[in-house]
This record gives structure tokens, sequence and C-alpha cells, in this order.
């Protein structure tokens, strides 16, 4: 039986107000609109045919047959398409090295999945009868593989490191080490609940061009086919409709869009793709993909002095925008939320012949807090000290925050150790300890552990442009996007408290260009923080004008940059059983306090909280891409990929709240949304190796199978 219990702090002083989700009533009864329910009249079809290789020259592709088959528009190969470049992308690392590429293939296919032809048809099973009509003849070569061997080279340039970033504060010790680790963070795919999806139409007449994008950036997608295409940025439009999941595979545009939209204006005809679930397994980007090792050292009085850390991330063949943004976040987060004189911590980038990695629900905050948060463990398995003691002894003290950090990083005010010790109690951490042993002494492997992380959660601006349309009637139009989120009901809230009016006053519109002021986007956990700041100083602004005297309808815009990045932390603690003679582990129950700053709506915080730890559960347990020696991948749909179900969730859960608002933003808001996925891998870790009696040295990895932890403990016996 699952069972969820909350302690949300319910004075008004931490939640504005507490509506329900107003977006739930259409998203639930199958009422929203994706883009896949979008038709215009003389709308055609679009099917991609992908490379079955993982690297391979492309001797021919002929078109011919498929070109006359019933219903077809056009078939298109490089050829068509010479001249039309990628995206950019974002440029975060100096000496950062992008790969060249084309949209579709030219002479060499560098990935399962990658496009070499484009059939545009009048439907879909005629796009499909004319797929099998185009001979392509290829010549297989040997696939650079994730984390190949030292020395392998890339086409014709060598290493195929694309980046590598370093840091380094006081000394580490000269002394071996209290502990190492090593963990590996698998690929896994973001498998929002709709694929991905674009619709575009061109109008030749006017020369505009119209894209329905399932994207959380519009702004930048527009920005990204204006310059690929050629179009003046004022004559394209984008709209996100209705977008069922994200979590950073929707972050930045697709080779494919750009074609959609090129078809659309070569055709002068409306043109739709639906990615298939199987397309997007197979290229749609993919998250995580490194492998980190680090060292720890405690002082003879049982303190951390140093940390250090090296993470290798193996890319795809291709970056997308935010590629480099896991690396950078996991090498500029770690060591997280602990104080120490010494700290080390490095991360590289290579290519391989595989589908793209991008940002993926945590983009690197997983990978820096996994890791310390093993090292904090084996130290203190290592030192003999209790693993709660060793953390409270060694995070940084509530009111040393905010802290500018050597590394040029802001830690937001926390209250670190108050988390652990509200986490703890409402773990009953010494009740659960003492059961451990009980149970272990009868025979049972039974494991606590513990996940304290910090979120940094996104710097820049978003903007917000606020109307009173009539007297007690507002509009704000935000620049950032939603998923599901609940972004209506959110900024719906804060508008609404700022203005002195009900929620239901207040209409929320984003995801269109052309009716919303430009923003970044859903991402990195920021739209509360920095788009919510951003609603509030407009809405504020706006009531003063209102007071002043201003006529209606009144308009009133803000883009409210963010002062620093605000920073959300948490701790969750979870005991886990594994079964002896299966390997199988089952949560018995997992307590969550998090720190989001000022809350919104706790409901809204609450789902966050939920959906980020079945994806963190996902990861630890169950999930992750896997390729073969000749690059083919194997877990091409949820036959193969393991996507966690209700009935992997813990049997109880308890989620409680304990703010401390943000100094980085007017609101007071951090992010929660990327929470799950950082917290709760973490502590499962640790919780599998507390299980299987702490084995220093022991080599525990993701997804922690039956298999695997079967294998553990028929090692030890
Ligand atoms: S992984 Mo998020 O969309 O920055």
């Amino acid at each position: 039986m699952l069972l969820v219990t909350a302690a949300f702090i319910p004075s008004p002083e931490h939640a504005i107000s507490r509506p329900s989700r107003r977006e739930d009533a259409a998203l639930l009864r199958g009422a929203g609109r994706y883009v896949g329910d979008i038709s215009l009249p003389g709308m055609l079809h679009a099917l991609f045919i992908r490379s079955p290789y993982a690297h391979a020259r492309v001797l021919k592709v002929a078109t011919h047959a498929a070109a006359a088959c019933d219903g077809v528009a056009a078939v298109l190969t490089a050829a068509d398409l010479a001249g039309v470049p990628r995206a950019e992308i974002n440029a975060l690392l100096p000496g950062m090295r992008a790969p060249e590429g084309d949209l579709l293939a030219v002479t060499h296919v560098r990935s399962i999945g990658e496009p070499v032809a484009l059939v545009v048809a009048q439907s879909i099973a005629q796009a499909e009868a004319a797929v099998g009509m185009v001979d392509i003849e290829y010549e297989e070569l040997a696939p650079v593989l994730p984390f190949a061997e030292p020395g392998t080279t890339w086409g014709g340039s060598g290493d195929p490191l694309v980046a590598e970033i370093a840091f380094a504060s006081g000394a580490l010790r000269d002394e071996a080490p209290t502990a190492t680790v090593s963990v590996e963070m698998p690929r896994v795919s973001p498998a929002p609940l709709e694929p991905r999806a674009c619709l575009a139409a061109w109008d030749a007449t006017a020369g505009t061009m119209t894209a329905w994008l399932s994207t959380q950036t519009p702004s930048r997608a527009r920005a990204d086919i204006a310059g690929c295409l050629g179009i003046p940025l004022a004559s394209v439009r984008v709209i996100a409709p209705d977008v069922g999941g994200a979590f950073g595979g929707k972050a930045s545009i697709f080779p494919e869009d750009l074609m959609v939209a090129f078809a659309a204006r070569l055709l002068a005809c409306p043109v739709r793709w639906q990615s298939t679930r199987s397309e997007d397994l197979q290229y749609a980007t993919h998250g995580r993909g490194s492998h980190s090792c680090g060292a720890i050292w405690l002082d003879t009085a049982g303190s951390i002095v140093a940390a250090q850390a090296s993470f290798e991330f193996s890319l795809g063949h291709w970056l997308p925008y935010s590629a480099l943004a896991p690396m950078r976040n996991a090498q500029r987060i770690f060591p997280g939320p602990y104080r120490m004189a010494g700290q080390q911590s490095r991360a590289t980038a290579r290519l391989s012949n595989t589908a793209a990695v991008n940002i993926y629900r945590g983009a690197g905050r997983p990978e820096a807090a996994v890791l310390m948060e093993r090292l904090v463990d084996a130290a203190a398995c290592a030192a003999g000290i209790e693993p709660l003691e060793l953390r409270l002894r060694s995070v940084w003290p509530a009111e040393e925050l905010p802290v500018s950090l050597p590394n040029g990083e802001t830690l937001d005010k926390s209250d670190l150790a108050g988390l652990l010790r509200q986490a703890s109690e409402a773990f009953d951490y010494n009740g659960r300890r003492q059961e451990q042993a009980q149970r272990q002494r009868a025979g049972e492997l039974v494991g606590i552990g513990i996940g304290l992380y910090v979120e940094p959660c996104g710097q820049g601006w978003e903007s917000a442009r606020v109307t009173c349309t009539a007297p007690g009637h507002y509009t704000v139009a935000t620049g950032t996007t939603a998923q599901g989120q609940g972004r209506e009901t959110a900024f719906s809230a804060i508008a609404a408290a700022a203005l002195g009016c009900d929620p239901s006053k207040v209409t929320v519109l984003h995801g269109d260009t052309a009716s919303c002021p430009p923003g970044i986007g859903a991402l990195a956990s920021r739209s509360t923080p920095i788009g919510g700041s951003a609603v509030l100083v407009a809405a504020t602004r706006l009531k003063n004008e209102l007071e002043a005297g201003a006529a209606l309808p009144h308009v009133v815009e803000e883009v409210h940059h963010a002062a620093s990045e605000t920073w959300a932390s948490g701790c969750v603690i979870c005991q886990v059983a594994v079964d002896r003679d299966t390997g199988t582990l089952t949560i018995e129950h997992l307590t969550w306090v998090d720190d989001a700053g000022q809350v919104i709506d706790p409901v809204l915080v609450r789902g966050q909280m939920l959906g980020g730890m079945a994806q963190g559960i996902g990861q630890a347990l169950l999930e992750r891409v896997v390729y073969d020696e000749n690059g083919q991948l194997l877990t091409g749909s949820f036959m193969d990929y393991a996507m966690p179900r209700a009935d992997d969730m813990p049997r109880a859960i308890h989620l409680e709240s304990r703010p401390t608002r943000s100094s980085a933003n007017p609101l007071g808001a951090k992010g929660v949304g990327e929470a799950g996925c950082i917290g709760v891998p973490a502590a499962l870790l640790n919780a599998a190796h507390d299980a299987l009696g702490n084995v220093p040295g022991r080599d525990l990895q993701f997804p922690l199978t039956p298999e695997r932890l079967w294998r553990a403990i028929q090692a030890q016996n």
C-alpha cells in the first residue's frame, strides 16, 4: 500500500495561496491540445529515414522510386538541405570544440538513428510506403563508443575531447585519502509522456513562418529557426501549445524541427512530424552518461578537510544547445553543501557515435551530489563516525549563508543542519537504526541512506507583461513556459497576491512568441524564482500605476535579472530492504525535507517532489540506455528500457518543507523541479551500500538492479 504523508507549513508567510491546479481539468480529461492535435488545411506529414549503423560511410541515397510513390510531396536528402546549418550551441566553456555537422548526413552517418532522408507525404501511411522505396547503401565503419580507450580518434580531428574544465582551491592533503569512491551515472532517456513534435506552416505571401513545437524554449527556437533558415526574426512565430513533459529533453531545438520548417517553406504547405517512442529512445537527447571518481580526507578530529572529484562525460555525435551544462554544473557544484579547506574538481566531455546527450532533470547536479554523498558515507564508515553526525559537523552553518565560494559561486541562504535534523526526526532516524540492527541480526539486509543536496536554480533573466484589461481583470504573459508544472496556477497566484485580487481574475499566457515577451524558458528549476519574480515585479508596478490613475487597458512589462543564482537544498533519508535470494530492493520508507524557499503553492511543490522522486528512483534502480559493442541500441523500446511504475515507488513517503527565503530574488523563491533526481538517487545508493554491509571499495553502480545486488551479495558470501 502506498502511503504519502506531508507536512507542508501552511502559514500564509510560507504559502502565498492554495488554489487547486487550474490546468488539471483540461489535462486530466483529455482536453489538452498538443502539437499532434493540431491539423491545418493541406497539411503534409514528415517521416525521417534513419541510419541503422552507429558509424558508416554513405555510398548511395537513391530517392526516385520513393518520390514517385502515391501522395509523396518530396523526398529530401542532404543535397536539398545544403547550406542550412545546425543551430548554434551555448558556448558555456572556454576552449570548447563543437563538431561540424549537417542536418542530414552527407558522406557519413555517426549514430544509430541519425536522419539520412526526409519523406513528406499527404498521409503518414503514404510516407511509410515511400520510406521503403528509398535505396541507401552504407559501408559500415568502427564506431567510437562511450568511454572509449585513450588514444581513440574522432574522424580526422584527433581526440574526441570537446571540453575540459577544472578548479582547485586550498590544498588537498599529502596523506592517503580517508576514502575513495567511483560512481557511474548511466545514460537515461528523459522519456516525456509526449514524444517530440513539430508542425510548421509557411505563409509565402507574407514570408512568415509559424511553428508549433513541443518545447521548453520557444524564444530560442524562434531565433534558431530564423537564423538557420535565413528568415527575419520578426517573421517567425513559435507556439508551444500543451507540452506533455520535457525534463530537459525539449530544451534545445532538434535537427528534425529545422528540417520540418525547411520542408514547409520549400513545399509551401504545412508539415507535421510526430516522433514515435522508438525514435525518441533512439535519437532524442539522452541524459547523464558520466563516470566519476573522488577522494575525501578527514582530519584526526573527524571533520572533512578536503575533497576531490573527477567527472568524465560521454556525449553523442552532435551537441544540442545545452550539451555542456551537465559537465559545468557537476564541476561547479562539487562539493555541494559541505565546508572544507581544500577542494579540487575537474570535468571532461568527449564525443561518441551515439545519440546526443543534453540536460535532463538535474543536469550535472545529481552527478555532483551522488559522488559527494557517497564520499561522505564512505569516509564516515572508514572513520567509524555515524553518517548523519559527519554531515552535521561538515555542512555550512546557516549563519554563514549566503556565502561566496572560492570558485565564484554564491551558496544561497539555507539551513542545512536544520534540514538534516528535521529529516532525521521525521524519519525517526535513531529508532530506525535500532530496527535495522535487530533485523540484520535476524539475517535481513536492511539499509539506511542519506542524500543531502544543494540545487542551483539558474542565472540570467525572465520577462513578464501584466495587463489590466478591464476593472479587476488581468492578464499575465510570461516568457517562460509550461510542460505540466502548473505554471498558470503559480503565476496567477503570484500576480493575484501582488494585485490584491483572486487568482481566478488573472489569465496566464505562455508559450507563444506572438503574445508573450521573450524568455529563456523553463529550465534549471528557474521558472518560479526568476520568471515568477518578473511577474511579481511587473504586477506590483501595475498596481501602483493603477492606483496613481492609469487609464485602462494598462500594460506593464518588466525584465527581471536575477541578482545572483538561487540555490535550493534538501535532505532525503530512506530505508531499503534487499532480498537475499533475489537481490530485489524495496524502498520501505522515504522521508524528504526540501527547502524551496518561498512556496507559492504547496500542491505544486508536492507534485514536483513526487514526480522528481519517481524519476530519481528510475535512474537509481531501473533505467539505462544500452549500446552494444557495435554501437547498436539495445534499449529501443519500453520492453527493454525500464521506466519506473507505480509499484516501484516507496511503500511509504513522507514529505516536508522547511523553507528559507532566497536572498537572490524579490519573491524569495527557490526551485524544486530537479531536486528528486538529485537527492533520491544519492540516498538510495548509500542505503544499498548500507544494506550490504558498507564493504570498503565495493563497486555498486546504478541502476541497482536485482541482478547486480544479487551478485554483490554472492560475492561476499
Ligand atoms: S534538465 Mo532542465 O530542463 O534544465
